[in-house]
């Protein structure tokens, strides 16, 4: 596996990750439900980016040479998981810096005005950046003849891309909606937990929602796997990569995952070993923080 260097924008994940609920708390309710995807940790963005250029410096000065691709990410985030365990499945040299608490700020709006994570950093972007975790991971896949993780035959690759958009289109919105509130993630515009419907109704829609998930994953399954161990065939892709990921969130809703689901991610884990069980590793430690949380 190649070289990860990993730097925090501010604090480590693992410690950020201790306290999202106590932090959100401190903002008034409106505010919170207007900030982003990610829970937490508005504070202190100024120390936090000069912090930031000084480990960054710092980082550079130690190994000498700074990969020249680099990611900013979340820990806790299965769309950022899929680039991560993406990149280390792939060997590709990188460097990961955790923007936590950091997308919104005046740098990187600058570079990304979606203010989204995942986003790489490459020479020859046209515009520098890129986000969206499958058109990271297609990118790279092609910069880099990538053809296990993405096939180059045209037929082939078409299923692959099909499986993406039908995930981030049809599957993903569902499993967001079913488990962001658990997460404490405040939602997406226009998506029931951001508007100021009573609680019950939010409870509704977040129980449809998981309800609604058992159809699109069958699809998986029965159509994109069509028998075959992967959507990739005897090989995982980057859409079950991506799928995998996404998976990983339903534990935090105790979601009852089908025989074949479970079976599909622990042989895609075994499969890529360290890529996968390193990044899958801040997502569940994430759940697993949320769900005491909420025990408590
Ligand atoms: N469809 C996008 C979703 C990206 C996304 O929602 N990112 C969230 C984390 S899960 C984010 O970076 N939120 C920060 C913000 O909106 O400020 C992908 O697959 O990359």
């Amino acid at each position: 596996m190649a070289k990860t260097t990993t730097k925090s924008a501010k604090k480590p994940a693992a410690k950020a990750a201790t306290k999202p609920a106590a932090k959100a708390a401190t903002k008034p309710a409106a505010k919170a439900a207007k900030a982003s995807a990610e829970p937490a940790a508005k504070a202190a963005a100024k120390p936090a980016a000069k912090a930031s250029a000084k480990s960054a410096r710092k980082t550079k000065a130690k190994s000498g040479k700074k990969p020249a691709l680099t990611l900013s990410m979340l820990k806790p985030s299965v769309n950022n998981m899929s680039v991560r365990v993406f990149a280390r499945a792939a060997g590709l040299d990188h460097s990961e810096t955790d923007v936590w608490g950091h997308t919104r700020s005046p740098e990187y709006m600058a570079r990304n005005p979606a203010h989204l994570t995942p986003m790489i950093e490459d020479k020859g972007l046209p515009r520098g950046v890129l986000w969206e975790s499958c058109a990271i991971m297609q990118y790279l896949a092609n910069k880099h003849g990538l053809e296990k993780l993405y096939p180059k035959a045209p037929a082939k690759r078409a299923m692959i891309d099909s499986a993406m958009f039908y995930l981030i289109g049809t599957l993903y919105p569902y499993v967001a909606r079913a488990t962001y509130p658990a997460l404490n993630f405040p939602q997406y515009a226009g998506e029931v937990g951001h508007s100021d419907a009573h609680p019950d109704r939010k409870s509704e829609a977040q129980k449809a929602a998981a309800a609604a998930i058992a159809e699109p994953l069958e699809v998986f399954h029965s159509f994109f796997r069509n028998g075959k161990p992967f959507i990739g065939g005897k090989n995982p892709s980057i859409a079950d990569i991506r799928l995998a990921a996404t998976l990983e969130f339903l534990a935090v809703i105790d979601y009852a995952l089908p025989q074949w689901a479970k079976d599909y991610m622990a042989a895609i884990e075994k499969k890529l070993g360290k890529a996968y069980a390193e990044p899958a590793a801040d997502v569940r430690g994430y759940i697993a923080h949320v769900k005491s949380q909420a025990g408590a």
